[in-house]
């Protein structure tokens, strides 16, 4: 059946599959890097674009198109591509969309990597970058430049859970004749749509809630049009950052309950948030569902609910948060986010230690912010676990 017509729980579970000569319910792992062609004609008209059919699992794979068209429809785009993680998605965004000379707008305090490739790496071959805090709208218009070619926002952002108007960026962006690209890695499309509301490319670090189960490392790139999605396909496919089928089966699997987990898990973030908040040793507490939170407002109108992550500080500072993450037992301390189990980090020292300190500072993350990741547990054992953990801290 055309999943297309079908509403988004329903997408969840059936878009992109694939029919095969068993009736498998799910599409199978063909774990293979290559395709035999039927005759030397058959392997030259599929290279040349003319006849269907894979050639090379770097290239294209039944099982990774599968979650490609999967992503798309989820996405509202016209076509996905795959990456091996994340950052493979956002480095080959970056290099598919920037030449030499053309600068960049990009969000402030986002995942420290994405910077890391601007500036270390990027500004060797001549590309610039301006950073700002892109929740303030007047922020991002005042840094656009003659040669600005790429508006680049993390939205909800990482670790400070910004909001940033994706329709007005877009609007802005689009005026100056350049793409926008948007990592929604936070909210997942269960949350937000960044294509229906005029991003040109939206991307997922696949790892966390698309995925879910702490089990893969992926990325995907989705894109609005057909220019966009060939020169994304066209730089994944050459820098051989693909998907493996393995992966991309366990992704697949894993968008189905995606819709339960993001639900179930922003139900505990809520209570969660409001507990911490009312809690004496905390200073202050960062959930886009709060009140207090700055854009909760726009969060409304822009998402359709508030996620899971939550970051918080505690009045002791640096060495209380650092005492609170050691005493937790049932959260585990570890990097990532997103999955069905509670992990709590440090993103001053582990997630964005590669932001320069005082770059980090002034973007707001400050040394006592903890992160915290709402997995699908119990909450009430979820709030004993944070109780027990602050008491002693
Ligand atoms: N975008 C965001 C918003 C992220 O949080 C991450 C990873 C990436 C992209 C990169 O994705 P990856 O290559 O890891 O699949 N964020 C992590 C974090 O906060 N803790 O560990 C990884």
């Amino acid at each position: 059946m055309d999943s297309k017509r079908l509403g988004f729980r329903s997408k969840l579970v059936h878009a992109g599959a694939t029919k095969d000569k068993y009736g498998s319910a799910v599409t199978p792992i063909y774990q293979t890097s290559t395709f035999g062609f039927d005759s030397a004609q058959d392997g030259a008209n599929r290279f040349a674009g003319k006849s269907e059919g894979y050639i090379y699992t770097r290239i294209g794979n039944p099982t990774i198109a599968a979650l490609e068209s999967c992503m798309a429809e989820l996405e509202d785009g016209i076509g996905a591509v795959a990456t091996s993680s994340g950052m493979g998605a956002i480095a080959t965004a970056f290099l598919a969309l920037l030449s030499k000379g053309d600068h960049v707008v990009s969000t402030a305090a986002m995942y420290g990597p994405t910077r890391t490739i601007l500036d270390k790496h990027l500004s060797r071959f001549g590309v610039s970058a301006t950073y700002v805090d892109t929740s303030d709208f007047e922020s991002v218009r005042g840094a656009m430049r003659p040669e600005t070619k790429l508006i680049y926002v993390e939205t909800p952002s990482n670790p400070l859970m910004q909001v940033t108007d994706i329709r007005a960026v877009a609007k802005l962006s689009h005026e100056h004749g350049c793409p926008l690209v948007v990592d929604s890695t936070f909210a997942s499309p269960v949350l937000q749509k960044p294509l229906t509301l005029g991003a040109d490319v939206v991307l997922h670090s696949v790892t966390k809630f698309i995925n879910g189960h702490a089990d893969v490392v992926g990325g995907i790139l989705v894109a609005r049009d057909e220019l966009t999605y060939r020169k994304l396909r066209g730089m994944m496919t050459v820098m051989g950052c693909n998907m493996d089928p393995h992966q991309a089966y366990l992704v697949h699997r894993g968008i189905k309950t995606l819709g339960l987990r993001v639900e179930r898990a922003q139900a505990n973030a809520i209570e969660i948030a409001r507990w911490l908040e009312a809690r004496p040793e905390v200073v202050w507490v960062r959930y886009v569902g709060l009140p207090s939170h700055p854009q909760h407002e726009l969060a409304r109108k822009q998402m359709t609910g508030f996620g899971s992550m939550i970051s918080f500080e505690l009045k002791g500072g640096i060495e209380a948060g650092r005492r609170l993450m050691d005493r937790v037992k049932l959260a585990m301390l570890a990097v990532s986010l997103g999955g069905v189990e509670t992990l709590i980090e440090h993103p001053a020292s582990m997630t964005h230690a590669g932001i320069p300190r005082e770059e980090r500072e002034e973007s707001g993350i400050t040394d006592g912010l903890v992160r915290y990741s709402v997995g699908i547990e119990d909450v009430s054992d979820l709030i004993e676990d944070l109780r027990h953990a602050l008491e002693g801290a």
